[in-house]
């Protein structure tokens, strides 16, 4: 009954639920309230759960030395409260840190200040209300998010402490450094907890010299460093439909003028990481004997950067940045004018200006050559060695050498939705779009861990008759430390199948 059952045939291309931010605003009509009914608490509320700096009991959770009260709207796995001591942005000679830093060099003291202590708890209103998020956004479904109790959550993105460090406004711009948490797919490049960096930088018309906004701006644009890599630009700075100006806060001088600092900060950011990797290349290719220093072998497609247009609840105008690697545009960071409803929200009418948010796991995956999004948690020694020394002396950095590639094992697990998923189940809203993949990802995260190499829809069936649903989903089991044995890869495939009928309600085909 548990086997695996093989489908050749890949039948559908992965589409993430969340694939950012920007990408939510976009999809329309309320969270769909079944969902919450469907979800089955991810831990066991009798079985107390402990590790390191967590406990969990049916009433409250406790996560970095606090309490919380928990209640229905509870779906923190134990795995990711594990997860939220480890604050890998702090530990020394992580490659996150060590990003971290990088980038940290690019927006220098005392014009910025940084934070990266601030704890992960958060409230709904920080995470989504203060930036302007409509109460019906998808953003906020607990399939999407993970939530203590429902005015409490682990943040979604470090602009949760936007409007505390707008009201604060203790520096002329400020980096937050961050673990962010979202229930997500499993693959080699999402996890259900990576790093962000959050910056931001402020100008008040009211101090700037002769009040003239733009021109204060544009002075300091002067100041910073230029660069000569080439970035494709292709929008105006604003565009009245799709990325329109805040009309009756910014003028066109003045909103172009932040846009222009915003852009010129953030590519003197991509090129430094760029550089570096570039060097961090030559120098392993001259260490192995590889011909001459001008060999470009490892090097040899040019830095491509481009800026597309975007949208956030909490900035107008938008753009995301974009690199070219491996073949494809990838998106590394999301950013824009900040809306003048959050300064005059936090006490601070009179000041304009940007921020952005970036992935660090991501920059950190370019500038190491990290293959797998899930090594940045292993503790073996023959990853975390690599990068000993090298946040102290940078221009130690060298590509990631991978240790060993042990071999995958996939199974698939064949299922009928559960009634309230399934067409047949009754229910009004035709049952099944209520599914949710991230409640299976989840199952399968807590099962397995970090053995999951990725989770894929292969088939699809709809009975012609009674309406119901099943799908097959194929789990690839690879672990990045040893070769799994036949048994293990079983015993934890089982785990995944009960998790799914215990958890889920699936019925096992
Ligand atoms: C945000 O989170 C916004 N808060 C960014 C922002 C800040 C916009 C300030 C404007 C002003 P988004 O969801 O796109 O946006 O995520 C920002 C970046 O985080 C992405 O560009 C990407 O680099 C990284 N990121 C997002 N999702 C993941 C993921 N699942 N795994 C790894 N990195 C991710
Ligand atoms: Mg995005």
């Amino acid at each position: 009954m548990f086997g695996s059952r093989r489908i050749a045939k890949v039948l559908l291309p992965r589409v993430s639920s969340r694939s950012s931010i920007a990408l939510l605003v976009q999809r329309s009509g309320p969270f769909p309230s079944s969902a919450r009914l469907c979800w089955r608490a991810a831990y066991s509320s009798d079985a107390a759960t402990s590790t390191a700096n967590v406990t969990t009991n049916s009433k409250t959770v406790e996560i970095n030395g606090k309490k919380y009260a928990t209640d229905s709207w509870f779906n923190v796995s134990s795995t990711v409260l594990s997860l939220t001591s480890r604050k890998l942005h702090l530990q020394k000679d992580h490659p996150v840190a060590i990003t971290r830093k990088i980038i940290e060099s690019v927006f220098p003291e005392p014009t910025y200040r940084y934070y990266n202590e601030f704890d992960p708890v958060v409230s709904t209103y920080e995470n989504f209300d203060s930036l302007g998020f409509p109460p019906d956004h998808p953003g906020r479904a607990r399939t999407d998010t993970y939530y203590i109790n429902k005015n409490t959550l682990l943040r979604t993105h470090t602009s949760a402490h936007e409007a505390e460090l707008f009201r604060a406004s203790a520096s002329g711009g400020y980096l937050i450094s961050a673990d962010v948490y979202r229930r997500d797919e499993v693959d080699r490049s999402h996890y259900p907890v990576f790093h962000q960096m959050e910056g931001a930088r402020v100008w008040d018309r009211d101090k700037v010299p002769g009040k003239d906004l733009a021109a204060a701006v544009l002075a300091d644009l002067e100041r910073l460093p230029k660069h000569n890599m080439t970035v494709e630009d292709p929008n105006p700075p604003f565009h009245p439909e799709r990325n329109p100006l805040q009309a009756g806060h910014h003028t066109e001088a003045e909103a172009a003028a932040v846009a222009a600092h915003l852009k010129r900060s953030l590519e003197l950011m991509v090129n430094e990481i760029f550089s570096r990797a570039k060097a961090a290349a030559a120098a392993a290719n001259a260490a192995a004997g590889d011909a001459s220093p001008t060999d470009n072998k490892n090097n040899e497609e040019p830095l491509r950067v481009r800026w597309v247009e975007a949208y956030f609840p909490f900035t107008s105008p938008s753009w995301e940045l974009e690199v070219f690697y491996q073949g494809d545009w990838l998106e590394v960071l999301g950013c824009g004018v900040s809306r003048q409803e959050l300064h005059a929200g936090a006490g601070r009418p009179s000041q304009v200006g940007w921020a952005f948010g970036i992935g660090l796991e991501r920059i950190a995956m370019l500038l190491f050559r990290i293959p797998d999004i899930r090594l940045f948690w292993s503790r073996d020694e023959r990853f975390l060695s690599q990068f000993r020394g090298v946040e102290d002396d940078p221009s130690r950095i060298r590509p990631f050498v991978p240790f060993s590639k042990h071999p995958a094992c996939y199974k698939d697990v064949s299922f009928w939705l559960a009634g309230a998923f399934s067409a047949a189940g009754g229910n009004p809203r035709g049952g099944a779009a209520d599914w949710h993949e991230n409640d299976l990802m989840e199952v399968v995260r807590d099962a397995a861990g970090d053995c999951v190499e990725d989770v894929r829809l292969v088939d699809e069936f709809t009975h012609p008759k009674t309406g119901r649903r099943s799908k097959c989903y194929r789990i690839n089991y690879r672990s990045l430390e040893k070769t799994l044995t036949n048994q293990e890869t079983n015993e934890m495939h089982d785990r995944v199948v009960r998790g799914l009928v215990e958890k889920l309600g699936v019925e096992i085909r």
